[in-house]
């Protein structure tokens, strides 16, 4: 598939719908379309990054903004106290089916650990 033309740039160009959450200019968060938690939000840049392996030390800016946006969306969802997971699989065999950078924001249940 083309790099420009996951999913995930779709919903940035407003080619399929999405329940949007929050956006700004370098970054989209949207709610999963498959739950795995009450709270389940996947926060992506708008930069094509194939996924963290692309990662360059020009991203870090960016990365950063995103862990800030996730802790401050953690708080607005109400899953701040009660715990959550930050999570980007990585490469097929750790699950990441669509690949644009994203990180899944999970809360609102216990989570396993290790990880399945
Ligand atoms: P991953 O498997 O880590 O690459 O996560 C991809 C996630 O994207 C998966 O939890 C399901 C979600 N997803 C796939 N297609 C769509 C879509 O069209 N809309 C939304 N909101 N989420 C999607």
């Amino acid at each position: 598939m083309n790099e420009e033309n996951t999913v995930f740039h779709k919903i940035i160009r407003r080619e399929i719908p999405a329940n949007i959450v929050f956006e700004d200019e370098r970054v989209i968060a949207f709610r999963d379309i498959q739950p795995v938690s009450s709270t389940h939000i996947l926060i992506v840049p708008k930069k094509t990054i194939r996924s963290l392996d692309a990662v360059t030390g020009d991203d870090s800016e960016l990365i950063g903004h995103i862990v800030c946006i996730a802790a401050e969306l953690a708080r607005s969802e109400g899953v701040s106290e009660s715990g959550y997971r930050l999570v980007a699989n990585t490469g097929e065999r750790a699950g990441q089916s669509v690949f644009q950078l994203h990180f899944h924001l999970l809360g609102g249940r216990p989570f396993a650990w290790p990880p399945g």
